[in-house]
């Protein structure tokens, strides 16, 4: 058995189930050994495309996402994907082969690279242990939450394996069989504070956070006994789907109306969750006389963002049950806290983005984007995962289509790269196959990432893909627009979006006005065999409001 069989067939043995990537001689021994050993192996067209679609199925899967790619500009290809990864705590292990002879033309300092876009470089570097590093890559990834890249040097690859195949079954048992960490207790003196804070408050509001998304109950029943009202930040919309409490997402997505009762409140408490500026409208959301607590895993995310009165460090579920323990109802439930009829009815009346009044601009061979979304949101079954990239276009589908819960929005945004939304609803289609995966994209992103519009077909994935064309990087036009800047490298002539998804294999249809939307409707009743793109011409004369809200922060 030579090292690459050792090291693929290990990772499957501890459990790495799916394996995405983009095959060359350096990776070739590896991935087949994951294959042979029951992993299943999905090729994207672009690494770029790999890494994204690794990342997106181990948030939609709640396991570890394996990526296989060839050494030097195999691997420096999945940069942007892995940057996304390793800044949002994915875990992820990076399989690259690496060239050691200097001389080579795939040589390069992958290490520093990895490094350099935060994650954790690693090396089956010795024939004697090469299936022990996997291991521990795997493990590290897993147990840290950390995007590892595990490099293969290829001399090391071709190498017989020193370790005896029957002691790394059984240590990669040990590993896929581990029980579950026990979760970190917060110190009594935290969740007392913490208790003190939520008794004295009046107007208390919960944002949970990515850290969060496993742990809707716990966080329910302490914010009914404290009359909490609650949020998300993005990567968690449609944690509390369902609840009369629910503000859907606090930040630059925020309606109205969560934007007041968040800014409004004496007291909010992130869960899991970073509060960034986008979460907090750079702290525009934060009122001036509101105290701030953090709950994280991690003492470094307390006060990361905005200044915090108290961090408590320990699990999310954890420190909610702990805190139930210490405080004390008062009145009835539905008065309690920040909790009434008036806000309840407000939250019903409002809570939506759909629920606010706008006037639609649409005409002349475009659709406005708001009507467009809110047809598809009528169309489209509750079970949805909805994916989106990058760009002005992207409030619409992330706030107009409703999701079910927090499995079905999954949102890559954490280095804000244009062109991974395509591939993030790869990923998450091949997590969740029993949802109807929705890949909303802009024409830029849309082009950017074309390639895997392949790889949607030849999966058999029944994927809706819309595109927000404006012919145009919408976002860069608003921002320098208005200024009198000039917009040439930033605006694009028409592209017939519908056709080259049809070249790809796709159906597709050209959404201009709203009664084209009988389009997807006919798609959605039929048998769905094939993918379908919706070509949408928006319009264009201004950005979305979440883009107005960003730039005033800028
Ligand atoms: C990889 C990458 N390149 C460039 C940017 C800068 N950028 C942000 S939004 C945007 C425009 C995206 O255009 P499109 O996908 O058509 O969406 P629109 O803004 O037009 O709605 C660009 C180029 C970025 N964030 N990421
Ligand atoms: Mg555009």
């Amino acid at each position: 058995m030579i090292v690459a069989d050792a090291v693929g067939g290990v990772l499957a043995a501890a459990g790495a189930e799916v394996v995405f990537g983009v095959v060359g001689s350096g990776n070739f021994h590896v991935t087949n050994a994951l294959v042979r050993h029951g992993a299943r192996f999905v090729a994207a067209r672009h690494e770029g495309g790999a890494a994204t679609m690794a990342d997106a199925y181990a948030r939609m899967s709640g396991k570890l996402a394996v990526v296989s790619v060839h050494q030097g500009p195999g691997f420096t290809n999945a940069l942007t994907g892995l940057a996304e990864a390793a800044k949002s705590r994915t875990p992820m292990v990076v399989l690259a082969g690496e060239a050691t002879d200097a001389r080579s033309n795939f040589a390069m300092d992958q290490d520093a690279v990895a490094r350099a876009v935060g994650a954790v470089p690693m090396r089956a570097g010795d024939p004697g242990t090469a299936g022990q590093d996997a291991l521990e890559a795997f493990r590290i990834a897993v147990e840290e939450r950390r995007t590892v890249l595990l490099n293969l040097p290829l001399d090391v690859q071709a190498a017989a394996a020193g370790e005896s195949w029957e002691r790394l079954e059984r240590a990669a048992g040990r590993l896929r069989d581990r029980p579950s960490p026990v979760p970190v207790d917060a110190l009594p003196e935290e969740v007392a504070a913490l208790g003190r804070l939520l008794m004295a408050s009046r107007r208390p509001v919960f944002v949970a956070g990515r850290g969060a998304r496993r742990a809707r109950r716990e966080l329910e029943e302490l914010a009914e006994l404290v009359g909490a009202l609650l949020a998300t930040s993005a990567v968690a919309r449609g944690l509390f789907r369902g609840s009369p409490w629910d503000l859907d997402v606090s930040g630059g997505f925020a309606t109205p109306l969560a934007a007041e009762l968040i800014r409004d409140a004496d007291l909010v408490v992130g869960w899991g969750c970073g509060l960034n500026m986008w979460t907090t409208r750079h702290g525009a959301l934060i009122g001036p006389e509101a105290k701030v607590v953090q709950v994280d895993l991690e003492r470094a995310a307390v006060g990361r963002y905005v200044p915090a009165d108290l961090g408590v460090v320990g699990d999310v579920a954890r420190v909610a049950r702990q805190v139930r323990d210490v405080v004390e109802p008062s009145g009835p439930r539905e008065e309690r806290g920040y909790r009434s009829a008036v806000v309840a009815g407000r939250v019903r009346e409002e809570g939506r983005w759909r629920a606010v009044p706008y006037t639609d601009e649409g005409g002349d061979g475009r659709i406005d984007p708001r009507t467009l979304t809110i047809g598809l949101d009528d169309l489209l079954p509750d079970e949805r995962l909805v994916s989106t990239d990058s760009g002005n276009f992207m409030g619409y589908p992330a706030m107009m289509l409703d999701v079910p819960d927090e499995e079905g929005f999954c949102f890559t945004q954490a280095f804000q790269a244009v062109g991974l939304g395509l591939a993030t609803a790869i990923g998450a289609a091949v997590a969740r196959p029993d949802r109807l995966p929705v890949a909303a994209l802009g024409d830029g992103g849309a082009l950017m990432s074309a390639a895997e519009l392949e790889t949607v077909v030849r999966l058999g994935l029944p994927m809706l893909v819309v595109v927000y064309d404006d012919e145009a990087y919408g976002a860069e036009v608003h921002h320098f627009g208005p200024h009198g800047h000039p917009l040439d490298t930033v605006r694009f002539p028409p592209a017939d979006l519908a056709a080259i998804a049809r070249g790809h294999g796709f159906d597709a249809v050209t959404v201009t006005e709203p009664a084209d939307l009988a389009g997807v409707a006919g798609w959605l009743t039929g048998p769905r065999d094939r993918p379908l793109l919706v070509h949408a011409k928006v319009t264009r004369e201004r950005p979305s409001w979440w883009l107005e809200e960003a730039f005033r922060g800028h």
